[in-house]
């Protein structure tokens, strides 16, 4: 089957599509209209909302079919990222309101990680709940069930490479982290440079991943609805924290379909510490 490389397209975040991502995009909208229980969807690889299926559908699904998709070509773990939400609007599939609502109204969210194994997270607002693929069976499996994400993590998650792009407070932290500034956290670095993965390992380990705004996109990179939103779900429903900086990631009133977001998450005392240390530098000037 010819599903590795590059799809030689450009999707609408500007970024060139690999065959995999174009094929996991057509997987996730035929699966989700199948259930008849979907009204609208919405991906990161489509610029507007996607009409399901209008008479059965009380849900819309917004996603990220395949993300790390600079890792596809080089074998390394990758993972889908789902946010579900009752619909609000009455007419027809529904509209851009439907996927424009706040994390909080989230009724479920998850991934699937796709690694040494392959293994489903979601939430639906009552605990954290892992299965994993059993090929024998073609069934998951429930392998953890009420998930509790350590306190304080072990691990920090960032693209050091963007450093000299970021505000004095996210450099001063992560040199906190590495225990060579402040009183000495000295965290141990992992970044895979895919989000699910980096957030997989973090949630069961305890950890934080950071991708903050830089001189180079002022925004963060990642995307509110279907990348910060759903994993922030499932980080608060661990126990974690999820954060913009300042604000909890699902307490923000999204603007636009494929709006970014600086995005802090994982444990719930690291994500407080960025906060706190985030206020402190900008009160010093
Ligand atoms: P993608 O959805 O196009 O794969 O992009 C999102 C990915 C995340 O999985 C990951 O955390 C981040 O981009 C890595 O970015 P960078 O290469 O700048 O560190
Ligand atoms: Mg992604």
């Amino acid at each position: 089957m010819d599903i590795l490389g590059s799809a030689g397209t450009i999707n609408v975040q500007g970024e060139q599509q690999q065959k995999l991502d174009v094929l996991a995009n057509e997987v996730m909208k035929e699966a989700f209209c199948h259930t008849g229980r979907v009204s609208l969807m919405a991906s990161e690889e489509e610029e507007d909302p996607i009409p399901a299926d209008a008479a059965a559908g009380k849900y819309v699904v917004l996603f990220d079919p395949l993300d790390g998709s600079s890792n596809i070509d080089v074998n390394v773990s990758i993972g889908t990222i789902f946010s579900i939400h009752r619909r609000v609007s009455g007419d027809g599939c529904g509209n851009l309101v439907d996927c424009l609502q706040r994390g909080r109204e989230q009724v479920a969210a998850g991934y699937v990680i796709y690694g040494s194994s392959t293994v489903m997270v979601y939430s639906a607002g009552n605990g954290v709940h892992c299965f994993t693929l059993d090929p024998v069976i073609g069934e998951f499996r429930l392998i953890n069930h009420d998930v509790a994400t350590p306190r304080t993590g072990k691990y920090y998650s960032i693209n050091e490479s963007n450093y000299t792009r970021w505000s004095a407070g996210y450099q001063k932290i992560v040199r906190c982290f590495k225990g060579v500034d402040g009183d000495g956290h000295g965290k141990n670095a992992r970044y895979i440079g895919s989000l699910v993965a980096d957030f997989h390992r973090n949630l069961l380990a305890g950890g934080i991943f950071m991708y903050p705004a830089d001189t180079k996109s002022p925004n963060g990179k990642l995307r509110l609805l279907y990348e910060a939103s759903p994993l922030a779900f499932v980080a608060e429903q661990a126990g974690g924290a999820a954060s913009d900086g300042t604000t909890p990631i699902l307490d923000i009133e999204p603007k636009k379909l494929h709006q970014r977001t600086p995005l802090v998450i994982g444990s719930r005392d690291d994500v407080a510490f960025v906060e706190r240390t985030l206020r402190e530098v900008e009160a010093a000037g």
